[in-house]
This record gives C-alpha cells, sequence and structure tokens, in this order.
C-alpha cells in the first residue's frame, strides 16, 4: 500500500471553485491545456504519485547512494531509478517548460498542484527531474549559443544544479570565493569548492550542467566583493559539441569529493564539488561559460532560487498533508479508552480515539493548516499564472509580480516552519508510540521535511526577505493590494452570516498585524543615524521581530484564504450536493472556524511582545548564554 495520500478533492476545489482557473484554461497564453485536459493531467499525475513515484521511497531511505572516491560518484538505488523514470516517461515535467524548448505553456497553479503530488511521494523525483526546467533559465538569459545549449539540455534531459553555496559562504551568498578566470578562447576556468550541491551526481542522465556562482579576477570593473561580484557559469560534467549535443568524450574538471550522510531525503545527493583542481579526478580544467556574457549572476541565480523556494514550501506541505492523511486513518481505526464522558465507567467500551477531544483538536490543526497552506501555494501560484498570461501579451502585470514576490517567504518559511512541526507534534503524536516506528512513514516525513526549513534561505532568511526586501523595498506596495484584498473580503460579508464570529477575528488580526508592520517600520526609521535621534542599534529590534511577522502575517493570509472558501462551500452547501460532498464543504467549514479561533487571537500577543522589544538581549554578554 502506497504511504503516499494525496488530496485530489481540495486541490481540485482550490483550483476550480476558488481560483477558477477554467477562465483562464484552454485560450490566450494556455491554448494547448483545457479543463478536461488539466483534471484529466492531474488524476494521472496523482496515480502515477501515489504508485509508482511512491513506491521507492521507503527503499530510497534505507538503501541510500554511497559515495565512492575513485569513481567521484554515488550510484542511486535501482528502485529509485524506476520510479524517477516512471515521472520522466510520463513526459508532464513539460508542461513546466517554455514552448520553444519543446514544452507546452500550463498555468503555473495547474503546475505546482501537480509538484504536490509529486513532491509528497518522492521530493527528490522532482529536484533529480529539474534539469529541463534550469534551462530554461539558461535559455531565458542566454546568448545565442546558450539557448542551443538549452534546448541540448532538454531534449537529452540531462541533469542540472545551481551552484552558491560553498563552505564558508552559505547565507552569506556573497562570501564565495570561487574564482574565474577568462580564456583566450571565451570560455572560463573555474576554480574553487563549493558544498551541499544537490544532485551534483546521478546515474540516471548522461550529463550534468551545473550553474555556478564564481567571482571573474583580472578584469576591471566585474567580480568586486558581495553577491553583485559573482558572476553565473555553465560548466558542464562532460563536455559537449555546443551545437549538437554529442559529448566528445572529454570530462570537464567538475568533480564530485564527497556525498553528505544526512539526516533525510538520503537520495537525494547533497554533494561537495571540487572545481578545475589539479589534484582531483584527472586534473582537468573546469572550463565554463558565462550565461548571456554578462555579469549578472546573482539576479540570474536568483531566478532558479524563486523557483526553488516555491519548490521547498510546496513539498513541505505536501508532507504535511500526507502525515495528516495517514494520522487520520490510523486514528479512525486505532480503539483505545473509552469516551470521556464514560471515564467513570470502567467497564464502558473502548473507542476509537477520533473520540478524544484532544485527537480531534490535534486532526483538526493538521487539516486546517494543511489545506489552508495548500490555498497558499495555489494563491501564489495564480499570481504567477497573472504573470505568464501578461508576458504571453507582451506585457508586463508589475503588481502580479510584487505579489508574488511578497507571498514567496511566507510560501518557503511560513510553509516549511508550520509543516516540519506539526508533522512532529501534531502528525506523528497522533499515533503514540507507533508513530516512532518504521512501519508507518510518519517519521519519515518528519526527517525528511525539516531541509525545508534550512536550505534555500533558512527562515531567518526569509523573514529578513519578507521585511527588508518585499515590504520596505517594496514601499509595502504588494502589501497594501493584499490588505486591501483582505479588508474587501471582511466587508463583504453579512451581519447574520455564518462567518461573523471568523471575520471580526480576521479584522483584529488585520489590524494588530497592520501595527506590526508600522511598528517595525517605525523602527527601523528611528535607526537612520542621519536623523535627529536616531541610533543604529535600534535595527537589532527589527532583526529580532523578522521570523514573528513572516508567522504573523502567514496565520492572517492563510486564514483569510481558508475562509474565502468556506464562502464558497458555504454557498454549495445551499443549493443541492452529494453526501460525499456535503461532509467535504462542510468540513472546509469547519477548517476555516477552526483556523481562525485558535489562532488569529495569538496575534495581539505577538504585537504586544514585538512592541516590548528592547536592547537587552543585544547587550548580554555571550559568556552569559
Ligand atoms: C540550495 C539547494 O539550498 C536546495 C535544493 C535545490 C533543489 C533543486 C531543484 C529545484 C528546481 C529549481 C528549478 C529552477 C528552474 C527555474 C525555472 C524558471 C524559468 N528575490 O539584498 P541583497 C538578488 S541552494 C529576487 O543586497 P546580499 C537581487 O538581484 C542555496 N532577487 O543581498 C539583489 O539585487 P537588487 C540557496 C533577490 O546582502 C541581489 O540579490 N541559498 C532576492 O548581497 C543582492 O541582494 C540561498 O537561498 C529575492 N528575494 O545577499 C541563499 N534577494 O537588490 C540565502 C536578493 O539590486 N541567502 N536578490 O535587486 C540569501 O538569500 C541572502 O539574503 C542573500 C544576501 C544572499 C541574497
Amino acid at each position: 500500500m502506497s504511504h503516499y495520500k494525496s488530496n485530489m478533492r481540495d486541490i481540485e476545489f482550490n483550483l476550480f471553485e476558488v481560483l477558477k482557473r477554467d477562465e483562464i484554461l484552454g485560450k490566450g497564453a494556455f491554448e494547448a491545456v483545457d479543463v478536461d485536459t488539466a483534471r484529466d493531467i492531474l488524476s494521472q499525475m496523482d496515480r502515477l504519485s501515489r504508485e509508482d513515484l511512491a513506491a521507492s521511497y521507503e527503499d530510497s531511505d534505507r538503501n541510500p547512494p554511497v559515495f565512492d572516491p575513485k569513481t567521484n560518484a554515488a550510484p542511486l538505488p535501482a528502485a529509485f531509478k524506476k520510479s524517477y523514470q516512471a515521472y520522466m516517461d510520463s513526459e508532464f515535467w513539460r508542461l513546466q517548460i517554455n514552448e520553444d524548448l519543446g514544452g507546452t505553456p500550463a498555468p503555473s497553479s495547474l503546475n505546482w498542484a501537480m509538484g504536490e503530488l509529486i513532491l509528497g511521494a518522492n521530493a527528490p523525483i522532482w529536484m533529480y527531474a529539474a534539469g529541463p526546467s534550469f534551462a530554461g533559465v539558461v535559455y531565458n538569459n542566454g546568448t545565442d549559443r546558450d539557448k542551443q545549449i538549452a534546448r541540448i539540455m532538454v531534449e537529452k534531459q540531462w541533469g542540472a544544479t545551481m551552484v552558491l553555496t560553498e563552505p564558508d559562504a552559505g547565507s552569506d551568498v556573497g562570501a564565495g570565493r570561487s574564482k574565474a578566470t577568462l580564456n583566450e578562447d571565451g570560455s572560463w576556468n573555474i576554480t574553487g569548492v563549493k558544498r551541499f550541491i544537490t544532485s551534483a551526481t546521478n546515474d540516471m542522465t548522461e550529463n550534468v550542467i551545473h550553474l555556478v556562482l564564481a567571482r571573474p579576477a583580472g578584469i576591471d570593473g566585474v567580480g568586486g566583493p558581495g553577491t553583485k561580484g559573482l558572476s553565473m557559469f555553465i560548466v558542464p560534467e562532460w563536455h559537449f559539441d555546443h551545437e549538437t549535443g554529442e559529448l566528445t568524450g572529454e570530462r570537464n574538471g567538475a568533480y564530485v569529493t564527497n556525498v553528505e550522510h544526512k539526516m533525510g531525503i538520503k537520495v537525494s545527493n547533497t554533494c561537495e564539488v571540487t572545481f578545475g583542481d589539479a589534484s582531483v579526478g584527472g586534473g582537468e580544467a573546469a572550463k565554463g561559460w558565462l550565461v548571456g556574457e554578462v555579469h549578472n549572476g546573482i539576479a540570474q541565480m536568483f531566478q532558479v532560487i524563486e523557483n526553488a523556494r516555491m519548490m521547498v514550501g510546496t513539498k513541505a506541505i505536501a508532507t504535511l498533508s500526507t502525515g495528516y492523511l495517514n494520522a487520520l486513518e490510523y486514528a479512525k481505526s486505532r480503539e483505545q479508552g473509552a469516551d470521556l464522558t464514560e471515564s467513570a465507567n470502567k467497564a464502558a467500551p473502548r473507542v476509537t480515539i477520533t473520540h478524544h477531544p484532544d485527537v480531534r483538536r490535534s486532526l483538526m490543526t493538521q487539516k486546517a493548516f494543511s489545506e489552508a497552506m495548500r490555498s497558499l501555494v495555489l494563491y501564489t501560484a495564480s499570481w504567477q499564472d497573472e504573470i505568464q498570461i501578461a508576458e504571453h501579451n507582451g506585457e508586463r502585470n508589475e503588481m502580479a509580480e510584487r505579489i508574488n514576490d511578497l507571498l514567496l517567504p511566507i510560501v518557503k518559511g511560513y510553509g516549511s516552519e508550520r509543516s516540519w512541526v506539526l508533522l512532529g507534534t501534531e502528525s506523528l503524536q497522533t499515533l503514540g508510540g507507533s508513530g516512532f516506528l518504521q512501519e508507518y512513514p510518519i517519521e519519515q516525513y518528519v526527517r525528511d521535511a525539516k531541509i525545508d526549513t534550512l536550505y534555500e534561505g533558512t527562515t531567518a532568511i526569509q523573514g529578513q526577505d519578507f521585511f527588508f526586501r518585499k515590504i520596505v523595498k517594496d514601499q509595502a506596495k504588494a502589501l497594501g493590494y493584499l490588505n486591501s484584498e483582505v479588508i474587501a473580503f471582511i466587508k463583504a460579508g453579512t451581519e447574520d452570516g455564518r462567518l461573523k464570529v471568523e471575520r471580526e477575528l480576521l479584522s483584529k488580526a488585520v489590524y494588530d498585524s497592520a501595527a506590526l508592520v508600522n511598528h517595525m517600520i517605525s523602527t527601523l526609521m528611528s535607526a537612520d543615524e542621519s536623523a535627529e535621534g536616531g541610533n543604529i542599534k535600534n535595527i537589532y529590534k527589527v532583526g529580532l521581530n523578522t521570523s514573528r511577522l513572516l508567522m504573523v502575517l502567514g496565520d492572517v493570509v492563510c486564514a483569510w484564504l481558508l475562509l474565502r472558501g468556506a464562502e464558497v462551500a458555504l454557498e454549495k452547501l445551499g443549493g443541492e450536493v452529494s453526501p460525499a460532498d456535503k461532509a467535504f464543504y462542510e468540513g472546509k467549514v469547519a477548517a476555516a472556524q477552526f483556523f481562525a479561533r485558535n489562532n488569529l487571537p495569538k496575534i495581539s500577543a505577538e504585537l504586544a511582545i514585538a512592541e516590548a522589544t528592547d536592547l537587552s538581549l543585544m547587550e548580554l554578554d555571550e559568556a552569559s548564554f
């Protein structure tokens, strides 16, 4: 039986009943994919994920790849390779690819809905299969030569990696020291050691294209300090003819020199890669080609990072959803203890644990968060749809770009934190001691989901990105737009509506979270020493609250999205519905009410904590920790 339990009903509810994606399918930018095709793709991907992709999930954990220093490789387990091939053979990855590269343009919302299924069933498949998506970045930023390389990457289904991190440059990418030196033929020699490189070795694709950030040396005007001095290079594992894609048989000097032993997602090879070291491999130079022949590495790499941050958030949420559904299945059949009302009667019949109040609280917490965050992913993706539509029409939708940017750290940072914590504290806990056993998938989910709060920018980085870049630098334009949408929703409710209490709770939460944002902005302004009375140390008070703000606004957005869904569900309940739909829609209303009542009141306390923040923590001697 599959470990993976999908929630297709809720995915389709979000896509078609709430976000009305049927209105954009089958025309304009998405001519090739109509509603029936989209539903069919989802249904095929659902089956494939639960069966073929999920089949190797456990085996890949118990028999992970082992690094062989003699070959600089870590071959993947046979079962995993079979699952990977099943996904590649499905050809559905083409929905994420530019038409010029052999793709079928589909809305981002459909792609991330599909992504949830794959990432929940066996996430490393998505990661190893990302080569064609990486090719999109090469294509979009590239010269004619690069565009041809991108076509080859897709045609040959080569693997690809994002190569930023170094042993002493993790969150601080700008501290990277890898160097690039220009050769006479226009190529570059890359030297340096990179760490934590996902998918840098595999024995499923004949070549791997590394997209490497390195600092050009010896050329005026480029290669300065920090992230802005980094350029992006195409560095293949094996050299190939840039016109035909045929391998020349020559090895490039980019070698995997270690594969990490990890807590989770063990089948995903996390590698150290050494570039251009004469003592490694055959001692070859590591040759690379500058993407687009422009020195714009960090901005180009962020096109990959933004996509990967969306991927990480979706992976986390997908894992919480299957964790919840496994816990629910267990709770429905596990008999333990008597009903609380019968606790004095020692002969009372035993009941399933779904009868116990604390288990109900736990199950509804899991349901509410996983459904809220699914809405968050698909709502964010629906703004990406708008960006795609504008691009198709030769225009830009700047507000859609801003809102997508604002929501990404919530999807990634809030999504991964809530998911990992809830998987451990609620999903695993529902199974009691059995949750700790490898007989059930949840202990693996907990281990596999922890990484989501770490890679692609830790939660602390997401919090800083959210406040400094997505709110302050944006002059709160996207936040203001979103705020007005939430307020319009609150005002649209009727006095006697079933969600009256929740609307009031949302209204108070919006008020408190706006006060939190304003407080942080005025604290930031008070750090400006060029203004009278300014004290630079006040920026610490902001830094002490950026993660808090991320979680607070995550709660507000999630509550709003659930309540929007609940409105749709109530409307449906007003008409004829099947018994299954009745239960589903009642569940949507219950989850929204539960989420609002159990989470929104806490925001007032978060505001009070932030307002009371002083400098004592920063002034405490390190020795006192
Ligand atoms: C890793 C791998 O963790 C994990 C698994 C990977 C799985 C791979 C499979 C995924 C598939 C992906 C497929 C991709 C396909 C794509 C298809 C699309 C067609 N947004 O604030 P400044 C830029 S890898 C956008 O001064 P600092 C911007 O250009 C390791 N851009 O920063 C900006 O210039 P400007 C992951 C942003 O103080 C410039 O950076 N590592 C954003 O110099 C400088 O900005 C990390 O994630 C943004 N949010 O540096 C690093 N932010 O301002 C985490 C910055 O002029 N650390 N830019 O616009 C950080 O993010 C740091 O904040 C920092 C700070 C490095 C940016």
